[in-house]
């Protein structure tokens, strides 16, 4: 192999070492490609799985399901891993599929330019420039995390962190703990903090809807059974995943169906929380699966506890010391930790990429107004793949189904480029606008459309995020690299396209 390492030109470079880079990394390996780097801005692989150390940081897809297909765990310890766990899983990935020597650490990518005549990516990092033929881009939807624009916020005196940066140095015990939001992140440490702190004031903003999780851990025979007989296993993640799939029924096909699930939500929040003003500020005011549907055993008894309040009112300002609602009322506190979630549709890479005519991602898709083919290719951005992109995300299943559906897809047109000895694909506007047009339509009779405000929707009201469909079809459309949609120019001195849009 070559020394990875010096390199100043790699035929593709991966950026990001999460669970995208590393499944594009190892299916790269697999079909005999060595020749790519990865730049990872952290000094670990894992990406959001390394970057989230928040107290009880866990997945609420079952780890069977939320793992590669080609690398199955016979040893998870729980239905439902933990954050070690399942950061522990990729790294043994990295290492069994030899992925760390093309890693360059502590190195973020800090620009990105195609050149029309030499049909390269030029990209700088703090390790010098570099070339590569293709930019695979796997820094995901939830890596830049997003503190709220309240007014004195980062003038406050005491402790503050973001949920995705907990500070572990701080020690909670007796403190008077803010805590701002209620997502997949709050539900998860809340439960973890409430019996350490002294008064726990929870600012919820909107109530989201919960299930029970039935975390358990797996029995020893269990784990014996699916070392020594795979298949057993590929049985369970099969059954998990027919089980999440059926979810997609209701909220892209059938919304009105979705009654059900609120009313099993409802009795739920019912035997969980007996006092009916708590229960009433926690019952949700908008469709079942509009936002990301959460699961947890612990996170309503925590809400029951003495030193915890649940405030509905919004906060008007931070102030040095505490915290002040719009009603007048001001919490002194101690720390306060914001779980607010990620710049998820305003992604900030995109103002690092410049592509074919010199124009920046952030600008051709206007802000946060992200498009492209099958979620994977852009026009204007000749060589270049989005791992998790546009409309590739779930509100009901894995993540990783996506990401190997995609994965695959890039594999197949990389050799199919080879084969033909092409050097450049770009996709056509008319076939990523048709792609788009489509996805909208049949975004609009979905839950997600139902009026919530979640962010899975952008700033001009468009559903940039979600796949409309069940995962088996979003696979079905990735299946075959189809070139006729692509712009190709060979490998010839003059470079000129061996097809044009049609
Ligand atoms: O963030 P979120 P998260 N004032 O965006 C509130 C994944 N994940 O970190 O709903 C007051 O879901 C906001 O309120 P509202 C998963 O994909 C997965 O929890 O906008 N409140 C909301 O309550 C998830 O979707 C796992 O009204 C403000 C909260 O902050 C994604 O990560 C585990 C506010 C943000 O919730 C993000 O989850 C954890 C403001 N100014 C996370 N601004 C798994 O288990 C925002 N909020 C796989």
């Amino acid at each position: 192999m070559q020394n990875i390492s010096a390199s100043r030109h790699s035929r593709i470079v991966i950026v990001g070492a999460g669970f995208s880079g590393l499944g594009m990394a190892i299916r790269l390996k697999q079909s005999g490609q060595d020749d790519f780097i990865i730049l990872e801005r952290a000094g670990e692989i894992g990406g959001t799985w390394y970057e989230n150390t928040y107290p009880g940081c866990a997945c609420d897809v079952p780890s069977h399901l939320y793992s590669f297909s080609f690398a199955l765990n016979p040893d998870w310890s729980r239905l439902f891993s933990s954050q070690p766990e399942i950061w522990a899983y990729m790294r043994r990935c990295a290492e069994q599929y030899d992925i760390l020597p093309h890693i360059r650490w502590k190195t973020p990518l800090q620009a990105a330019a195609w050149d029309q005549t030499d049909q390269m990516w030029h990209i700088t990092s703090p390790d010098g420039p570099l070339t590569a033929q293709f930019l695979i881009l796997g820094q995901g939807p939830l890596s830049e995390p997003s503190l709220p624009a309240i007014p004195g916020l980062m003038d406050f005196q005491g402790t503050l962190f973001h949920s995705a940066q907990w500070n572990h140095q701080h020690d909670l015990s007796g403190e008077k703990v803010a805590v701002i939001g209620t997502g997949a992140s709050a539900i998860q440490f809340v439960p973890q903090i409430q019996p350490k702190v002294s008064r726990l004031l929870l600012f919820q903003r909107t109530a989201p809807w919960i299930f029970p999780r039935l975390d358990k851990s797996i029995p020893q025979w269990q784990k014996t059974l699916f070392r020594r007989l795979p298949l057993a296993q590929r049985l369970m993640r099969g059954f998990i995943y027919l089980q999440r799939e059926y979810r997609a029924i209701g909220l892209v096909y059938k919304p009105d169906k979705l009654k059900i699930g609120e009313n099993l939500a409802l009795k739920f929040l019912r035997h969980r929380i007996s006092d009916p003003k708590l229960r009433q500020k926690l019952t949700p005011n908008y469709s079942l699966g509009c936002k990301r549907i959460l699961l947890s055993d612990d996170f309503y008894p925590a809400l029951n506890q003495p030193n915890v309040e649940v405030i509905t009112e919004r906060i008007a300002e931070v102030r040095p010391h505490s915290v002040l609602t719009t009603t007048g009322q001001e919490y002194p506190v101690d720390t306060i930790i914001c779980a607010t979630g990620f710049h998820t549709t305003d992604t900030p890479l995109a103002r690092l990429l410049k592509g074919r005519e010199g124009k920046l991602l952030s600008e051709t898709w206007h802000g946060d107004n992200a498009q492209a083919y099958l979620g994977t290719t852009v026009a204007g951005y000749p060589n270049m793949f989005l791992l998790i992109g546009p409309n590739t995300g779930l509100g009901h299943t894995s993540m990783i189904y996506m990401i190997e559906s995609q994965v695959n897809y890039i594999v197949k047109a990389l050799a199919t480029l080879q084969r033909q000895n092409i050097q450049t694909l770009e996709v056509q506007a008319i076939a990523q606008d048709h792609y788009n047009r489509q996805i909208q339509t049949r975004l609009q009779t979905t839950v997600w459309q139902s009026g919530c405000k979640s962010w899975y929707i952008n700033s001009q009201g468009r559903n940039t995020t979600i796949w409309p469909g069940f995962t088996f079809n979003f696979r079905r459309q990735m299946r075959r690299f189809d070139p006729a949609v692509y712009t190709l120019r060979s490998k010839t001195p003059d470079r000129q396209p061996v097809s044009t849009p049609s």
